[in-house]
Formats: structure tokens, sequence, C-alpha cells
């Protein structure tokens, strides 16, 4: 669905304003301020065809409507679909792509993401090569002629390495390519890669988005009328949708977003700091250090470095790693990220365990490796619970 929601009337919202307003309008019926949960999976016709803008719930509902004109709106977006999950998003994205097409995409990324590539897309003839991203050169030397997309995940999970996504949309411009990012860790709070020159944009909206753990939701957003259809089409014809239930409560999480993150980096700076500074941390990956690899990229394109960040022990092993993680009473040991309540995770075994081991380590996701996301809970009791578990 079309969205002109970057303005209301003629002045341009900033984000906050957009986080609350952005493709939004009062609804149509009644003037609801939230859009109602239109829990219909169709809609009556007076002649076929004859309807009010929904045939079918698969195809359009107008509670997923609202929300994904609030994400096309946040995205500096035209175009916004949401999806039964992260997964279902990025499975959409692929079907953009015909057996013998080529992807290039991070090395490091989400163990689901690379699940999907290897174990379900390879079979149907698309091959992928894995890219550290971190040299220009190296990259545009790996596109060859079968190449179509390249996939970025920035910061990635859960290495939390930063991409250059001008420099690469510089590329994909250069030989025709698409370029889709994963911006579940940075949200648009924090970057906005359709404006650095993305294709495509997509969320797991279960995390930062939805923001309470209570929903799995999945979303893109786009500029190009043409791949909008290509996607919708995708949409309509898989029906890996959200539903409306999910979609409301997403959208009524992003209502917050802003406030939320800016807590969530706020608190991710005081434990990364916390963290470097303890005698028994061996190393911490979080993107606003000045001695990050890619801490001056990270400031180029992004407003702030987050709540998410990776740490070993030191003398780390798989054993103590899973001590640590048991000994935790604020952080909460579970998959996923991005709630306000702080979860603590371990890749090996939880979010990155369908990644063979040598492929994992090989990119530093090692046993001792321990990946925090950080709520947005009061940081002192935080710190508490990570010395206690830490001593
Ligand atoms: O879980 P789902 O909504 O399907 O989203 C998948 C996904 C896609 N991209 C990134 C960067 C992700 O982190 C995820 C989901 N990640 C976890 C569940 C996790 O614990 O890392």
């Amino acid at each position: 669905m079309y969205v002109d929601s970057l303005k209301m009337g003629k002045k341009e919202l900033k984000f906050n304003s957009k986080a609350i307003h952005g493709g939004q309008e009062p609804d149509a019926a009644y003037g609801a301020v939230m859009p109602p949960i239109y829990q219909t999976s169709t809609y009556a016709q007076t002649t076929p065809g004859g309807h009010k803008g929904y045939e079918y719930s698969r195809g359009g509902n107008p509670t997923r409507s609202a929300l994904e004109n609030a994400v096309a709106s946040l995205e500096n977006g035209r175009y916004g679909l949401a999806f039964g999950s992260g997964m279902a998003a990025i499975d959409a994205v692929l079907k953009l792509l015909s057996p013998g097409d080529e992807l290039i995409c991070t090395s490091d990324l989400y163990g689901g993401s690379y699940r999907l590539f290897k174990g379900i897309y390879e079979k149907y003839g698309i091959k992928f090569q894995f890219s550290d991203m971190t040299d220009m050169g190296v990259l545009a030397d790996q596109i060859n002629a079968n190449t179509r997309m390249i996939w970025v995940e920035t910061p990635t999970n859960p290495m939390m390495n930063i991409i250059d996504i001008e420099a690469v949309a510089k590329i994909t411009k250069t030989y025709d390519l698409l370029l889709a990012v994963d911006n579940t860790f940075a949200t648009p709070y924090l970057q906005r890669p359709l404006d650095l020159g993305a294709d495509i944009v997509m969320h797991s909206a279960t995390k930062y988005l939805a923001g309470h753990s209570d929903v799995v939701v999945g979303v893109l957003a786009v500029k190009d009328e043409k791949l909008a259809d290509q996607l919708y089409f995708i949409q309509k014809s898989s029906g890996g949708i959200s539903g409306p239930m999910d979609s409301f409560l997403t959208l009524r999480g992003i209502k917050t977003l802003h406030v939320r993150m800016q807590r969530h980096c706020e608190n991710g700076a005081a434990i990364a700091t916390y963290l470097v500074g303890h005698p028994r941390v061996e190393k911490v990956y979080w993107p606003g250090f000045e001695s990050h690899p890619n801490h001056e990229i990270a400031k180029k394109q992004m407003e702030g470095f987050g709540g998410m960040i990776s740490f070993v022990p030191k003398s780390g092993s798989y054993q103590n790693a899973i001590k640590f993680v048991e000994r935790l009473k604020i952080f909460t040991l579970a998959e996923s990220l991005g709630g306000v309540e702080s979860l603590v995770g371990h890749p090996a075994s939880m979010s990155h365990g369908s990644i063979p081991k040598v492929e994992r380590e090989k990119n530093g996701v090692v046993d001792a490796l321990i990946r925090l996301s950080v709520g947005i809970e009061d940081v002192a009791d935080l710190i508490d619970d990570l010395e206690q578990a830490l001593n």
C-alpha cells in the first residue's frame, strides 16, 4: 500500500513524531485513534469486485495495513509489508531470486537466516557466498554474472560487525544488484538503510519494533513501486502474513520505539563500559567503542550504538558460559532480543546453533561467547546482576 506519511500537511515530521503518527489515520468507521483489530478473514462484496479496498485477509487487512504504513514511514520507504515472522519476511525476499541466481551475504549473520539460505534455498538452485564486507574491492571481486542480490546484516548478529551500507549500495548500483539490509539490531531509530541506498529493508519486528516480547512478526519496507508489487505478489501468493492481533501489538510497540531505544542505548553504553573494565572479561563486542574496528562507520551511519553486546569472559569455555548464563537473575536466559526486559543468550547453542561449529568459529562465535540484549530496567540493577554472576 502506498504511503505518503513522511509529511503531515506540508511539514515533514521528525522521527519521534513519525513513530506515533507515521502512516496513521484515524479509523474510517468511527474515528478510533488506534486501528481496531479487524479479526476477519474476509469482507462483504456488493457484487464481485465491489468491496471497500479489502477482499480477503491474506491479500490485505486494515490492521496489517496500519502496521505496514507505519513501518514504511519510519524507514523513509513508500511501501511496507508485514509477515508472520522475520524469517517469513526474509523468505519473501529470497523468492525474488530464480534458480541459478547467486546471493552474497555477510559471513556473520543470524543462525536462522543461515539455515534458510543453506538448508532450504540452496536446494532450489540458489548459491550463497559469504563475505565479511570490510573491503569493498574484495566484495566487488566476489560478484559474477549470476549475482543478483547482496544481503547485509548490520550490526551483525552476534558479533556486532558494522557494514558500510552506503559503500555496498555503490557496488550494487554499479552492478545492477538488489541490496537488502536486515535492520533488526539497529532499528530505524538508529539507522535508515533506504536513505543510504538499500533497496529493501527487513526487520524481525519480533525484536525492538514490537519491543515487548509478545509477538513474532517480520516486516519489509521499500521505495520502488515495481519491487513493492513483486513482494506483494509473493506475500499474497505464499501467504506468510502477520495476523491482525500481532499487527496491532507491533504497531502499539512502535509508538514507543524512540523512547525505548534511547534507554536501550544508554543502558547498553553503561554495560559495555562496565564489562570492558572488568578483570574477568576478555573481550567485549560493541560498536560504540573507539577501538571497535568499524566504529567510524557506525558513527557515520548510526545515530547511536544500541543495546546489543556480545562478550567473552576470561578463561571462557562452553561450561563456564553455561554456568554464567544460568546464574543471572534479572537477565533472563532466552532466545530473542530487543524487548524491554534484559535477555542473555549463548549463541553457540541457541541463536546460532544451526551454523556448523567451524563456520561459526571462523566468525568469532566461539563456545564461550555470551550475548546480552540490554533492556530498559535500572542499569544499576543490571550491573549488580552481571557482577554477581561474573564473580
Ligand atoms: O525470529 P524471527 O522474527 O523470525 O526473526 C528472525 C531474525 C532475523 N534477523 C535477525 C537479525 C534476527 O536476530 C532474527 C531472530 N533472532 C533471534 C531469535 C535471536 O535470538 O537472535
